[in-house]
């Protein structure tokens, strides 16, 4: 069937413009200032709204175990959540088991990922060093498409690799031409910190924020980097959280380091004082890097604006409120971290960047859907223009409406944006050229999203010449 956007205001990374847009199929085919409608076409009215590339989550933890427990969505839930609120694909991340093979979990979670709503991607997890790994990673990239990694350096005894072993993962995914996420946090000192705080007896989820200090995630923002550089490796620095982890960034790239920085909707929108809420209501913001102090939010905005933050994730790693964080009720270290965000991250990105004037549409559309594509190689995806998936975002700048746990998608008892009312409704998003979400409600079919055979970065143009646009 053919489908023809009428009216709307398309915007891509390059321009905002008047048109209308044809899919056939799965596809875009068209794109002008008038397609006559033929018998048999469906149309959808986009007048005086912003037609605009689906959002890529290239963050989120869907059906992850961690620490003693695991996340409240799965592939159901969870993507049910994204596509309503205007992310058509995702890249959730794998979490092997100590020991196991690479390509065993990476098939097992792409089984995990059946019956999602949308498509998917996955990141391969590397929570140790051994030969096996170096013999993994080429199968995983040439048969999976695996083109990128995760390594953490905190927490240590579930995920955390040291210096050594990061440098010879790093230099083998350098070869391949995967690109590796790094969660940059000093878990060593971190730990100690953590341990001190509770003899002390400072047990409040306060003391989570003031335990994981600005300083040891440049640190590790730094030494990563630093790694990466001798590994001659690409390296995204997930969910950089601080102005102290940016400036880290920033000398790297103009060192020539192919460095990238991703930040999240909670440290644009939130700030550390969330974390004191009475009632141990601060144990729903209990997140890793911790929510910081508010003046960093700016820096993180202008990060973004002049293109040392490439990329907006949500860290969707979402814990219920009853039962599961208030594990921790009289030991902040045992509330599980993680924040949601995968329903709420296009929409709070909208409002607080867009309407509020903090980035333009153009940066909006390039943040939370052209880069991610770019970065983790989904050639179909990313952009509205000739050729890529109908993955498409209708959305009315002129009507608002309120978060709220009540009318979520999440499956969760709480929403960590309660009561913010946004600008900017969401009336339609489309995957592969089908209506999926209509006025807020999610009509697809379970199972049909795809899992994405992801290109390497040699293959992605536009990436290559970073280096040289950023001197
Ligand atoms: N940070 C979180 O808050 N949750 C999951 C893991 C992480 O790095
Ligand atoms: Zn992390
Ligand atoms: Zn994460």
């Amino acid at each position: 069937m053919r489908t023809i956007i009428q009216n709307g205001t398309v915007v891509t990374a390059g321009g905002v413009f008047k048109a209308d847009v044809e899919i056939q199929g799965t596809t875009i085919t068209s794109i002008a200032q008038k397609i006559k409608p033929e018998i048999g076409d469906r149309l959808i009215d986009a007048s005086h709204q912003y037609v605009l590339p689906g959002g890529i989550d290239v963050h989120t933890h869907l059906a992850w175990p961690f620490q003693s427990t695991g996340t409240a969505d799965d592939f159901v839930s969870g993507t049910k959540a994204a596509a309503v609120g205007g992310i058509t694909s995702i890249i959730n991340f794998t979490n092997p088991k100590r020991g196991a093979s690479l390509i065993d979990t990476q098939k097992e979670w792409i089984e995990k990922g059946k019956l999602s709503a949308i498509d998917y991607g996955l990141h391969a997890i590397i929570n140790e060093y051994s030969d096996r790994v170096l013999e993994e990673l080429p199968i995983l990239a040439e048969e999976y498409g695996v083109s990128s990694i995760k390594l953490f350096m905190a927490y240590k005894g579930e995920l955390m690799v040291n210096d050594l072993e990061m440098y010879k993962i790093m230099k083998k995914a350098g070869e391949l031409g995967v690109i590796t996420n790094v969660h940059a946090e000093n878990g060593d000192v971190i730990d100690e910190l953590v341990k001190q705080a509770i003899a002390e007896g400072k047990t409040d989820p306060i003391y989570h924020g003031y335990t994981r200090p600005t300083i040891m995630e440049a640190e590790a923002t730094g030494r990563a980097l630093a790694i990466a550089e001798a590994a001659d490796a690409p390296v995204y620095i997930v969910h950089v959280s601080c102005a102290d982890a940016l400036q880290k960034v920033n000398e790297a790239k103009k060192r020539g380091v192919k460095a990238f920085a991703e930040t999240c909707p909670h440290y644009l929108v939130l700030d550390i004082s969330y974390l004191d809420l009475p009632d141990f209501e601060g144990g729903k913001y209990v997140c890793s890097p911790p929510l910081r102090e508010k003046w960093n939010q700016d820096v993180l905005w202008n990060g973004i604006r002049n293109g040392l933050i490439s990329v907006v994730g949500s860290d969707h790693c979402p814990f219920q409120f009853e039962g599961q964080k208030t594990l921790g009720k009289d030991d902040f270290s045992k509330i599980p971290n993680g924040m949601p965000g995968l329903e709420d991250i296009f929409p709070l990105l909208y409002h607080f960047g867009v309407h509020e004037g903090r980035i333009s549409l153009q940066k909006f559309v390039e943040a939370i859907s052209t880069a991610p594509a770019e970065l983790f190689g989904l050639s179909k995806k990313g952009s509205i223009s000739v050729g890529k998936d109908g993955d498409i975002v209708i959305l009315d700048p002129n009507r608002s409406r309120v978060i709220s746990a009540e009318t979520q998608y999440q499956n969760l008892d709480y929403n960590a944006y309660e009561g913010m009312e946004v600008q900017g409704v969401i009336t339609h998003v489309l995957s592969r050229g089908e209506i999926i979400v209509k006025d807020g409600h999610f009509i697809g079919e379970l199972g049909r999203g795809k899992y994405i055979l992801r290109d390497r970065l040699q293959k992605t143009p536009s990436l290559n010449q970073q280096k040289e646009m950023q001197v």
